[in-house]
């Protein structure tokens, strides 16, 4: 099912599938971009609405994501494994996305610039028009509303398209939108697979901008599109192998529980996860064992009772890739003190994982796991540890316990990351912005966003009289 024009559609190809949709998709991609196109003519009921009144649209979605707030976690839970209470927690969240993009709708200001001819120069920023949304399967309520709620408030139109192992909560949100009185053509759902469906957004002549979260080799691949078509502009939020580090002066009551959900929250499967564990050799031993004690009292099991604290990984090949990380780990060398198996034969669920001795070189520390295992690494000074935790090619995210306020700000300001957590992990805001350095991405998701989706236009004014009058 596909949600085109404000209209439930079938797929042109007929195809369905399961709980995902393995449908050609290209045909599709044209209708509900020529849908999106149409309604950002300059003519179109969505481009003659103010600013405000966009704003205000986007509070009523806001409403409607509370009033259906059980049961978009439920449809989350069944699609994703995320635990309920969990997608309770993300529909807050995207409830103040929302109400924060909402607000922002009239402040995107342009500049008024003097000039040294006669007359002035101002600058204003318009939608950039049609966008290419192309979703994970790891957050989707929360990654549907950021690039949503943000283009909207931008004044673009677009084409989300939902990851094939959870395409649920989009078309549940999409309904809302029109419910909420977004047009015809605003936004519209294609679902399919990333090299069809995915691929025709990416190559679309009528596509002005791409935000991509997801993989690094995708990204890769969404980036050659968008020059090998119309330049079209790219924002991508790929992974992070994102270091979290202990100094020996840090409180470990609470350090060792946030380095703990930092890895094993949503089974591993976030890009900030603190995948390389850095602890300073002082505290090393007993900063372990408490770890390996953590571990082992945390409750996996299905995601829909409470108390428990782990659900499934999404998809079997997903399992199968983290238990592959976790022989490596062991093959070379790695200390593996809990964990590390499968639990039953139904479901995909697994054990929460520690390794201690973990070293630079070995895979678990240089690769994305994406999988609920925590990988120790020792360290004696900061200075070492800001150049190892450098010592990779992502930039997502970072993360210190400290109670020396000296080396917070020290390493906040030298690690490589797009977002620096100090005596905190995982915490997001609306307000404030996110992506990542070198191969986590470009460009910025929230605050900034709502730039992202629109260009500039320098406007030079001069005086009739200097045009028109030969005096
Ligand atoms: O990602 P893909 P996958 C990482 C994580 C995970 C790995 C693989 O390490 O184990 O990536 O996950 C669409 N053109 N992250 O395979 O393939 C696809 O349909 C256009 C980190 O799920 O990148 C889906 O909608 N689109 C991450 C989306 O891209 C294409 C979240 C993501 O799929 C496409 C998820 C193509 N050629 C995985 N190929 C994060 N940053 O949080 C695929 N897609």
């Amino acid at each position: 099912m596909l949600f085109i024009d404000n209209e439930w559609v079938d797929a042109e190809s007929g195809k369905t599938f399961e709980t995902v949709s393995p449908i050609d998709g290209k045909a599709d991609v044209e209708k509900a971009v020529a849908a999106a196109r149409r309604a950002f003519h300059r003519k179109s009921e969505w481009r003659q609405l103010t600013a405000s009144a966009r704003g205000r649209l986007l509070h009523r979605f806001a409403d409607l994501i509370e009033r259906d707030g059980e049961y978009l976690s439920t449809l989350e839970t069944t699609d994703n494994g995320m635990l309920y209470a969990m997608c309770r927690h993300m529909i807050h969240g995207a409830v103040s996305t929302v109400r924060y993009a909402a607000g922002l709708a009239d402040k995107v200001h342009g500049d008024t610039i003097p000039s040294d001819f006669e007359g002035f120069t101002y600058t204003l920023r318009q939608p950039v028009g049609v966008c290419g949304l192309i979703l994970p399967w790891n957050g989707p309520i929360g990654l549907f509303v950021n690039k949503v709620a943000t283009a909207l408030a931008a004044g673009c139109t677009m084409v989300v398209k939902p990851a094939e192992q959870t395409p649920l909560t989009a078309l549940a949100l999409a309904a809302l939108l029109a419910e909420a009185g977004v047009p015809r053509g605003v936004v519209n759902v294609v679902n399919g697979y990333g090299p069809t469906a995915g691929a025709a957004l990416t190559h679309h002549p009528h596509v002005a901008k791409v935000s991509f979260t997801g993989s690094l080799e995708v990204g890769k691949i969404i980036q050659q599109a968008a020059g090998a078509s119309n330049l079209k502009r790219v924002t991508l939020e790929l992974g992070g192998k994102s270091p979290l580090v202990i100094c020996d002066d840090a409180d470990l009551n609470v350090a060792v529980p946030y380095a703990a959900e930092g890895v094993f929250t949503l089974q591993g499967q976030v890009c900030v996860a603190a995948s390389r564990l850095f602890v300073q050799s002082k505290i090393y031993d007993e900063f372990v064992k408490r770890a390996v004690e953590y571990a082992k009292k945390r409750k996996v099991g299905n995601p829909f009772t409470e108390g428990n604290q782990n659900g499934p990984q999404v998809d079997e090949e997903m399992m199968n890739k983290v238990l592959g990380y976790i022989e490596k780990g062991k093959a070379e060398g790695a200390k593996l003190l809990t964990g590390g198996q499968r639990i039953g034969t139904t479901g995909y669920y697994l054990e929460p994982t520690v390794f201690a001795d973990v070293t630079d070189d070995m895979t678990i520390a240089k690769e994305e796991i994406f999988g609920p295992v925590q990988s120790i690494l020792k360290f004696e000074t900061l200075d070492e540890v800001i150049d190892r935790a450098n010592d990779t090619n992502y930039g997502l995210a970072a993360g210190i316990f400290t109670n020396n306020v000296q080396t917070a700000l020290q390493f906040s300001n030298l690690v490589e990351a797009g977002t620096v957590w100090v005596n905190n992990y995982f915490t997001f805001e609306p307000r404030i912005p996110f992506g990542g350095f070198k191969d986590s991405g470009i460009g910025r998701e929230k605050e900034l966003s709502v730039k992202g989706y629109q260009r500039h236009t320098s406007t030079h004014v001069g005086k009739m009289s200097c045009l028109n009058s030969p005096t």
